[in-house]
Formats: C-alpha cells, structure tokens, sequence
C-alpha cells in the first residue's frame, strides 16, 4: 500500500461532485435553447452483456448525467414546457426488495425526487404511455437515437418532426465551470501521480501488465477507475496507437509508452508518458523523445484564447516537419515534409491529431468544427484540450524504409490544458516529462 499512501498524501481533498444548483442552470440553459411547444428526451446508455448473464460494468451517458447528476443504470430524463415553467421527468425502477437483493440498491421513485435536481419522478413501468402523451403533445420531439430501444420505439411510431439536441448541448458542455475543472483538476493530479509511481516501479523483468496494475490500482484506491482502456506498450507495441494488450515483456534498451487516465464524477484525464525501460535513453531514443517534447510544448503554448482550434495541430506539426528533415529521417523540402493541408511525409511518423477536448467523455464533445460546413471552433476560456503529439517508427511496418537505429521506438507525450485568459493552465503538470527528471525518477523505488 506503500506508493498508493504516497499518491492519496500528494492528492489533497477530493473536490465536491456537481452541485444540484448547477444542474438546475444547465436544465434551464439547455431549456432555454427549446421551442416550448417541444419534449426533449435524455435517455442512457444501454447495458452490454459481457458472458453469459455477467454485464460490462455500466457507464451512465454523459448528456443524462450532466443534465441530471444520474448515474445508475435505466434512468430516462424527459424535458418539457408546462406553461409556466420547464419541468423534468425521470423515468426510474421502483423500489424492489426481492429484484435489489440481487442486483442493488434502487433509490426508488421517492429517492430519485429527494436526492436528484428533478420535478417529478416516475415508474420506469409507465415510460411508453407517459412519454406517448408527451410526444403526442409536443409539435417537435428532441431525441438521440439508439440509447434506449424502447425510448427509440416511442419516438419512432409518432409521426413528429424529431431534432438532435446535442449541438445545443455541446456547445455548453464544451466550457467547463470552476467546480468542472475542480474536477478534472482532480482527475489529472491522480492520473499525474499514477503515472509517476510507475515510472518509479519500473524495470527489467517486469511486464507491461505489471506498470498497468500498479496505475489502475492507484486509480481504484482512490474510488477512481480507468476513463479508457490503459495503453501499456514496450517496444514495438508503442508504435501501434491503440495497443492496449498489455501482455508482453519489459526489455532492456526499449522505451515504453504509457496512455492511462482516471474518471472522477465522470471527469476524465488523460496522460500520456513514454520512458526507457532501464532509465536510460539510448542516443537515438533520447533525440526523438526531445523533438516530440518541443513539439508538445509548441502545441501547449499555442493554447491561447482567440486562436482557432486547428493552431495547435499547426504548431506541433511545424516542430515535427523540420524535427524530421534534421535528423535524417525525411529526405525532402520542408513544404514537402508538411504537405499543402498538414499530409505531407511527415504523417507517415505522426499519423493521429494533436489533440481533444476533454471532460465528461474522454475525447469530448464540441470536436474542432460545430458542423459540416461551419467555422472552426475558437479557444475560449473554460475550454480542457489534450495536446499529445508523437513520433511512431514501428521495425513492423513495410510500407516505409525506416533506418534500423529509429526501428521500434514509439514516443507520445500527452497534457490536459485548460485555455484560460492569461495563457494556458496545464492541468497535468505532476506528471514530469523532462529527460533528466524521467531519467532521475524511473527504477527510483
Ligand atoms: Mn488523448
């Protein structure tokens, strides 16, 4: 338990969940943005059967929870105007002894009222005559297909003019308030912390699975849990990009990279570390690590409020381009290197984007455009990106001629930054990544 002490004593006080009071304003913003003549239905995700009659662990959809806090399974939360005010529904199980004895606790309907930022709770039993007297009411029904079938069949059969209301809801969740980013703050100094242990733990005669367990442990024991599946890959295996197999050997000489993140209140993080495995850079290792790292820092310091959201892919990808052509590995123009549109060569290397926003989903809402067709989005304070280029040069792969002193070695470095008026806040900031802070940490236990 020794390290896992070391995290909780360095984490400080876990920040307070959303309050009910802002619940209420998102309701009403989001309401707000609705014709009144409408119903607005928020249902969750679906459960997935993992064997048998073992499901997956349920994760609540993240419209439902930021409208509602709800976070169990079932649970449909319905919106609509009643002539004075904007009411919400929320469709729950019932109180049942012999079905929770089984399966858990129900807050019940009287439960779900006293403790949710809801009008009126109802039996998950009614929910399609409920919402048919609803939708049969409304002139324009606000749904998100393919959550909850029966929700899906009520909507479907009424011959109603239906409206996605995720753009409005996008453009909300897309700002984060002060307790949001008290939360993800949270989430990144876990997520910091985690990643520091096992750089300290690291060495010969481990496996990848190993590093894994000791970050999603620290996770757990701080009532966290992965906010994506952990990327643990050594090697080779850090040049494929969702690798997440775990399942080989440390090597000496090897760098391993490192994408593991923890989920508070539905906050995500999301790191990334790359390190030798002997606590060493090889020559060759140490000057890709330095070009990636200048690249990050770029991008990081391009996280500035008025710029659009495609300047941080830009400046990553204008260190990695010329990085490239100095080293050797691209034997070309600069112009050439970058390509008219950010595809030149240099996407044969760095083959993903610079980054996402970032909250209660993983890779966020809001993406880098509204719409089809619409501007780019502007960085705007409140705003939570990743910026996380890397450099992959897999011994794998037969497309390219990749010089045998580059061959299997995959680095990525990975921040969460909040765009903030004076200048970028990176929130990941425990997380050192420095060459001589990692070379002094890792194997330090
Ligand atoms: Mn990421």
């Amino acid at each position: 338990m020794m390290m896992y002490e070391r995290v909780t004593a360095a984490l400080g006080e876990r920040p307070p969940a959303i309050g009910h009071a802002e619940m209420r304003q998102r309701q009403l913003d989001f309401c707000s943005e609705l014709p009144t003549d409408c119903v607005a239905i928020i249902a969750n995700n679906p459960t997935a059967i993992r064997s048998r009659d073992t499901h997956h662990r349920h994760r609540f959809n993240s419209y439902l929870h930021y409208l509602t806090g709800w976070h169990g399974e079932e649970g449909v939360a319905a919106f609509y105007f009643d002539g004075d005010d904007w009411k919400c529904h929320l469709y729950v199980q019932p109180r049942d002894v012999e079905k929770e004895t089984w399966t858990g606790r129900r807050p019940g309907l009287e439960g779900a009222l006293a403790n949710w930022p809801i009008d009126q709770s109802v039996d998950r039993e009614n929910i399609v005559n409920d919402l048919t007297k609803m939708v049969e009411s409304a002139a324009v029904i606000y749904h998100i297909e393919n959550l909850d079938e029966i929700v899906d069949d009520v909507v479907n059969t009424s011959a109603k003019e239906i409206r996605d209301p995720r753009k409005i809801l996008d453009n909300m969740r897309v700002i984060k308030s002060d307790a949001e980013i008290a939360l993800m703050q949270y989430a990144a100094d876990l997520a910091a912390l985690a990643h520091v242990e096992a750089m300290r733990e690291c060495g010969q005669g481990m496996g990848e699975w190993h590093l894994q367990s000791i970050i999603e442990g620290c996770f757990l024991y701080h009532q966290s849990e992965w906010a994506y599946p952990s990327i643990v890959g050594s090697g080779d295996n850090a040049t494929i990009l969702h690798y997440n197999e775990n399942s080989d050997s440390l090597h000496d000489g090897d760098v391993v990279l490192i994408d593991a993140g923890c989920e508070i209140d539905g906050y995500a993080s999301d790191i990334t570390r790359s390190f030798p495995v002997n606590g060493k850079f090889t020559a060759p290792q140490k000057q890709i690590y330095e070009l990636v790292l200048q690249s990050q820092i770029a991008g990081i310091e391009a996280c500035k409020v008025g710029s659009p959201w495609s300047a941080m892919h830009h400046a990553t990808s204008h260190v990695l381009a010329q990085g490239l052509i100095d080293l050797g590995i691209l034997d070309c123009t600069y112009e050439e290197a970058l390509g008219d549109n950010y595809n030149g060569l240099y996407r044969n290397f760095f083959m993903h984007g610079t980054g996402h926003f970032l909250g209660l989903d993983v890779h966020d809402v809001g993406g880098g455009r509204q719409g089809d067709g619409e501007p780019e989005r502007i960085l705007t304070p409140g705003m939570v990106v990743t910026i996380e280029p890397g450099l992959y040069f897999g011994a794998w792969r037969e497309d390219i001629e990749i010089d045998p002193k580059w061959a299997g070695i995959g680095i990525r470095i990975e921040d969460d930054v909040l765009i903030a008026e004076n200048g970028p806040v990176v929130l990941t900031a425990k997380c050192p990544k420095e060459i001589t802070e990692i070379e002094a940490l890792v194997g330090s236990k």
